[in-house]
């Protein structure tokens, strides 16, 4: 939390928001749609339906930042939502503007200081794509270094050539490359690039699925050749935090921690809430595992990391990981995690450490 904030007033704001998102969004995009009658024709018939989604997906990021309490995530998906924008012809000045009109929409049904918690946010998101071009801090997401095993791999995942994917990885074993630098160097890295490609707007959404459809098969075949020995370190859940879909992270940090000596768990992504609490009863887990990429998904590990540790006390250590920590170090400790892993490796030292 900054040094400003009061921490009822956050919480108030979190949790009317998500309750509001909704209504928010409709009623931001009818008034929208009443300022610009134009763009109805103009634009094809789902328009109002996706412009409901994009207000729904601004205030979630407001949410998920609140619920960081650090204004910069906040930034950070503003200009993240820019660029993706920008790709597809979108001007910033269209952002801008929606990003007033939900300070205008939150000002107008909420009493102070709730209102004023979100707008000092969304004021600061304005402020950063305002700056000059030149000025402006994106995070212009670069190419990341791959090497010519890794192109391979990436091609073939983008082309649909699973059996090419696996040879490629397979060789890479052979040759004596340790698993865990398949995952990460290999599978890992080509991910991130499938990703960067789709914010460019150079894949369609289809070549994103295709590529991780494959990756999830290479990866069940490369568990096969795991050296996994007999459990003796404790048990382990690995669970995606509920609303959340990404799973491939969570199910190589599930792998490593196995291969490690681990008796894991590993539920998947978007699991509900008190299934994932029942799990760990279940397994008599002395750790938890949460996997969160996208940040709007905070109040639920928020959530999450509050009602295990009350039902299980000290007996269970929670570590967590994935893209929404991996920007903010001190964000894991903020919300009452023992620990924090910002990949494989990372996960399988920290538990050998923490557990
Ligand atoms: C595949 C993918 C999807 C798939 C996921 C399917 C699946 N079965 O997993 C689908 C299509 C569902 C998807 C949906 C969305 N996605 Co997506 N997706 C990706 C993509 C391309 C790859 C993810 C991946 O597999 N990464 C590889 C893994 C290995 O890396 P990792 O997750 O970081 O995991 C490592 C560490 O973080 C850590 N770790 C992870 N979990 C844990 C847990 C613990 C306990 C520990 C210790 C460590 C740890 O260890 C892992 C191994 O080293 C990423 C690109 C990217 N940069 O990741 C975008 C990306 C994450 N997606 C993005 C977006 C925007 C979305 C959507 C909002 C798109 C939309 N408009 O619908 C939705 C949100 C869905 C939701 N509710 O969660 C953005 C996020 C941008 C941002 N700033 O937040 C990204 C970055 C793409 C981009 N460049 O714009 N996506």
């Amino acid at each position: 939390m900054g040094p400003e904030t009061n921490p009822s007033t956050v919480t108030e704001a979190i949790a009317r928001l998500r309750v509001d998102r909704d209504d928010l969004a409709r009623s931001l995009t009818e008034t929208y749609f009443a300022d610009h009658p134009e763009f109805e024709s103009e634009h094809p018939p789902q328009a109002r339906l996706r412009t409901r989604e994009d207000f729904g997906y601004l205030v979630d990021f407001l949410v998920g930042a609140l619920a960081a309490g650090n204004p910069a995530t906040f930034v950070d998906m503003v200009l993240w939502t820019a660029h993706v924008l920008e790709n597809r012809r979108i001007p910033r000045p269209v952002l801008v503007d929606s990003l007033h009109r939900i300070e205008r929409e939150i000002t107008s049904r909420y009493a102070e200081p709730m209102a004023a918690q979100a707008t000092r946010y969304l004021a600061i998101g304005v402020g950063a794509l305002n700056l000059p071009a030149g000025a402006t801090p994106i995070k212009a997401a670069a190419m990341p270094q791959l090497d010519h095993a890794s192109r391979i791999y990436l091609q073939a995942i983008l082309q649909g050539d699973r059996q090419a994917a696996l040879s490629v990885a397979s060789e890479a074993l052979a040759s004596g490359t340790r698993i865990a630098d398949v995952y990460l160097n290999m599978i890992q890295t080509s991910m991130y690039e499938v990703g960067r490609r789709w914010e460019a707007n150079q894949i369609t959404v289809a070549d994103e699925h295709l590529a991780t459809a494959i990756t999830q098969w290479v990866l069940a075949q490369l568990y096969d050749r795991l050296d996994i020995p007999n459990p003796h370190r404790g048990r382990v859940i690995v669970t995606g935090i509920e609303g959340e879909l990404h799973q491939v992270g969570a199910n190589m940090v599930a792998d490593m921690l196995e291969s490690d000596g681990w008796n894991v768990r590993f539920l998947g992504a978007n699991v509900p809430h008190q299934a994932v609490l029942q799990s760990i009863d279940d397994h008599e887990a002395s750790v938890l595992g949460i996997s969160t990429t996208m940040l709007i998904h905070l109040p639920n590990v928020d959530r999450l990391v509050a009602d295990a540790k009350q039902r299980f006390g000290s007996d269970l250590r929670v570590i967590v990981g994935g893209a929404a920590f991996r920007g903010d170090p001190g964000l894991a400790e903020r919300i009452g995690a023992d620990a924090f892993a910002r990949d494989l490796n990372g996960a399988v030292e920290t538990l050998r450490n923490i557990a």
